[in-house]
């Protein structure tokens, strides 16, 4: 008889002890010695212990039940700290807490000594981490797939004002909350050549031959959902040296040449790519790509064999792959390679398989950052999938292209998986369309644009292949756990099921006019300010007054997210007060966080310009507190979660049309931040959702940006047109700063010699003139309190939960399957 397993019951004695038993025995500590890593060791155990027989249960059920699932294939999870997550959505938050102090140690103390697992560059990988979180809340079977990386996201330090990068070893000690599964272990092949063979009946079959074998070893992150025994899987590929392939050199006696070999494959999985918007083609970004489908592809196919034994043609009708982006892209000739090569099947039946199997999501318009693969390079680590493209492509042109525009090479041209011109590329967009049966953008203007421009000529030919799909966030993490204070208060009011269906938060509106309500509300938002001024203070050196106005930028550094047009404002303002002693402004502190791609010159210049403004602004006696400049280095997910809460305005600010959605817009407000925004991304439906009145609109549409462009855009028009404009730049491009008036010259030349391709200087004035009214809204406090209370109440529809279901329903077909305790 199996026993049964020791006590994992619910109540503060059994946490104690499973806390105890894990220092003792798993950790081989002194309870009365042990470290606070250990206590926060032991405790991720103590939790991890409780989620996994959901884990396995969940696992158990959904192949039972033999439903649909599906696979999330993305190359980045921007997780942040786990434990708390964990805590507040298993409940079990109030009785660890408990557990911990009865033992004399402090819970707080222990989650802020949790590393964040940085495994993503922004939004994308936040996205695909608020996407497990939902997929397990509202009981969706899914499994995420993604890298195991040694090396997150470089931490970032300032050094003079200037980014400088470092190694993030997130997982140095390890981590308690991952799980090594060598039983899933996988090969997979890369490099090598291609030989065509025949059958008896001289039908030709192709062989990838002489090829490099990579190992991949699953680790499995346990995803815990709110008030739900479901909990899904993280599965990351760690890779591996197959241990044959240097035997021979191992056997001649090349022991330090054998292990050169193996270090070389582990390389694969050592680090994330810093690029935000730009892809440079480098081979171990394809090996990677690559390396993770291979893997997860054989995971799913192997599931698929063990689980059940039906013919291929069912393989849809129990596994669903979206694809974050093109990154994953190589699934779909890596699948029919499997089904053609391997499996025997027939050309059309394969792709009619992969087509309904797999869906796309794009994140950006960007040209720039759309991915393209040399075809040199692409035959040299893939040489069989660059056939398979090839044969896609190839059909797709003869019928469906020459179907719909007879001799019309023009689309033929504009369509085709291979771009032609400088080069001869393999476009990973249009392949994700082609081989996908659902393509979605990420907010309503985002997908208008795709249809209009980006794949005009794919959504002429496949109308009904394109859908928006909003983006949304957990409000788990971003509400619950990042502003406890507001959660409670929120619940207090109407009840703690907006938890799960935030669409109940409109039944805070009402509230806005309730002074009591508003007191309390402006009362947790102040406690956050002074919070965070404490973080900024031992961050930057700068003292702030959590009076003063919070105005906030937190995101990737980008040209198009346009930090420096907020610059451009900020100095305007440092000049007034210069000017006007006496302007009546009220006080304000600029709050940045960013990283710039560690090769994207620019966006470092603009970093260092905003730290130089903010060395001067700071310890100028003329301005005192009326304005602050803090840059706070290293922005990652637990930085965000104490700056969001804090946050007075957010400011949402980039040229229309180029942010395909935005989601920080949507976590600052929930937590009753003001956007002052273009209109762009999902800025658009934040508008629509909590009424222009509470929101802050200003600059160019779309359709004036693209009129203004075709029209002949010149900045300098605007730099002679307009003093105050025109004094602003001159001025941060004068010595005055730095001593040195070179030191800005690249962000000048941008700006103006450049053309100014994200059209700071037209939207200049408009900004300005917007953020005066923000001044003035301010003043009015209890006003200002109750717009902020009217965006948390309205932003309901920015749920991840909400947008997950959308993809259940309209694009996996996904049945909900609850998993009882
Ligand atoms: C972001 N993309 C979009 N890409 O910029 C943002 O508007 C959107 O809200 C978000 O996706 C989620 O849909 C983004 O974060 C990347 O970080 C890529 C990483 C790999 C290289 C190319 C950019």
């Amino acid at each position: 008889m199996i026993p049964a397993p020791c006590d994992l019951g619910n109540s503060t004695e059994s946490l104690k002890n499973s806390i105890i038993n894990h220092v003792r025995f798993t950790l081989g500590a002194y309870v009365e010695s042990a470290s606070q890593n250990d206590w926060w060791v032991a405790t991720c155990l103590a939790i991890r212990d409780r989620v996994m027989d959901h884990a396995t249960k969940s696992r158990t059920i959904h192949r039972q039940s033999g439903v649909r699932r599906v696979h999330y294939l993305s190359l980045e999870y921007l997780m942040g700290r786990l434990l708390e997550n964990n805590l507040r959505n298993s409940g079990l938050y109030d009785v660890t807490k408990q557990a911990l102090s009865e033992m004399g140690k402090d819970l707080d103390e222990l989650l802020e000594s949790e590393p964040d697992m940085g495994l993503g560059n922004g939004g994308l990988g936040r996205l695909a981490a608020c996407f497990m979180d939902s997929l397990s809340t509202v009981n969706l079977p899914a499994i995420g797939y993604g890298i195991h990386y040694e090396f997150g996201l470089f931490r970032q330090e300032f050094i003079n004002g200037r980014q400088v990068e470092h190694p993030d070893a997130w997982m140095r000690d390890g981590s308690p909350w991952k799980i090594a599964r060598p039983s899933y272990r996988q090969s997979i092949q890369l490099y090598g050549r291609v030989v065509q063979k025949f059958d008896d009946y001289g039908r030709p079959h192709y062989e990838w031959v002489e090829t490099k074998q990579l190992l991949g070893l699953p680790w499995d992150i346990p995803i815990v959902g709110y008030d739900s025994h479901t909990v899904n899987v993280l599965r990351l590929w760690q890779a591996q040296a197959d241990e044959d392939f240097n035997f021979q050199v191992f056997n001649e006696g090349s022991y330090v040449e054998a292990l050169r070999d193996k270090a070389i494959a582990e390389t694969v999985s050592k680090v994330l790519y810093p690029n935000d918007s730009t892809e440079n083609g480098k081979e171990l970004r394809l090996v990677q790509q690559y390396f993770f489908v291979a893997c997860s592809l054989a995971d799913i196919v192997r599931r698929f064999k063990v689980g059940y034994t039906l013919p291929w043609s069912e393989f849809p009708s129990k596994a669903a792959i979206q694809l974050n982006d093109t990154h994953p892209a190589v699934a779909i000739p890596e699948l029919m390679r499997i089904l053609v090569d391997l499996e025997g099947l027939e050309w059309e039946e394969a792709w009619d398989i992969c087509q309904k199997t797999f869906s796309y999501t794009n994140h950006t318009l960007l040209p720039e950052a759309l991915e393209m693969w040399s075809v040199s390079l692409f035959e040299r680590v893939l040489p069989r999938h660059l056939q398979i493209i090839y044969e896609i492509n190839q059909r797709f042109l003869e019928q469906d292209v020459e179907g719909k525009w007879p001799g019309d090479n023009e689309k033929k041209r504009s369509l085709s998986l291979i771009e032609e011109r400088g080069g001869r590329y393999v476009r990973m967009a249009n392949l994700s369309v082609l081989g996908s049966h659902a393509t979605n953008g990420v907010a309503a203007l985002h997908t208008r644009l795709l249809c209009e421009r980006l794949f005009a000529d794919f959504y002429a030919l496949y109308p009904d292949r394109f859908l928006n799909l909003t983006n949304g966030i957990t409000f788990r993490r971003w509400l619950d756990v990042c502003n406890p204070e507001l959660s409670a208060l929120i619940t207090e009011a109407i009840g703690k099921d907006w938890k799960k269906d935030a669409a109940l938060l409109r039944n805070l509106d009402p509230y806005a006019d309730d002074p009591a309500f508003r007191a309390r509300y402006a009362q947790i938002k102040r406690g956050h300010k002074a919070k965070l001024a404490e973080v900024i203070q031992a961050e930057c050196g700068v003292t702030v007054s959590p009076d003063a106005l919070f105005d906030v930028q937190i995101k990737r550094l980008h040209e198009y997210k346009r930090q420096h047009l907020n610059l451009l404002n900020i100095v305007t303002m440092y000049r007034e007060i210069l000017d006007n002693p006496d302007a009546d402004f009220h006080p304000r502190v600029f709050i940045f966080g960013a990283k710039a791609a560690p090769g994207y010159f620019l966006a470092k210049n603009i970093i260092h310009a905003i730290n130089a403004v903010a060395a001067k602004v700071n310890n100028d006696p003329r301005v005192g507190d009326k304005l602050k400049v803090v840059f706070l280095p290293n922005y990652r997910v637990s930085l965000a979660e104490k700056i969001i809460p804090a946050a007075d305005l957010s400011e949402q600010i980039s040229t229309a049309g180029k942010e395909a959605s935005g989601t920080g817009n949507m976590k600052l407000a929930l937590n009753g931040s003001l956007t002052i925004g273009t209109l762009d991304g999902a800025n658009v439906e934040i508008e629509e959702e909590v009424g222009s009145e509470n929101i802050f609109i200003f600059g160019l549409t779309v359709e004036e940006v693209t009129a203004l462009k075709a029209k002949g855009y010149n900045p300098w028009d605007y730099y002679w047109a307009n003093k105050k404009l025109r004094d602003t730049i001159d001025w941060i491009s004068s010595d005055y700063f730095t001593g040195n008036a070179e030191e800005f010259l690249p962000l000048r030349r941008s700006l103006l010699d450049h053309g100014d391709p994200y059209l700071c200087l037209a939207d200049y004035q408009p900004y300005v003139d917007a953020q005066a009214k923000v001044d003035a809204a301010y003043k009015d406090k209890d006003h200002w309190m109750k717009m902020a209370i009217l965006n948390t109440a309205r932003v309901g529809k920015f749920s991840s939960d909400r947008t997950i279901l959308e993809y259940a329903e309209k694009v996996w077909h996904l049945p909900q399957v609850v998993v009882n305790d």
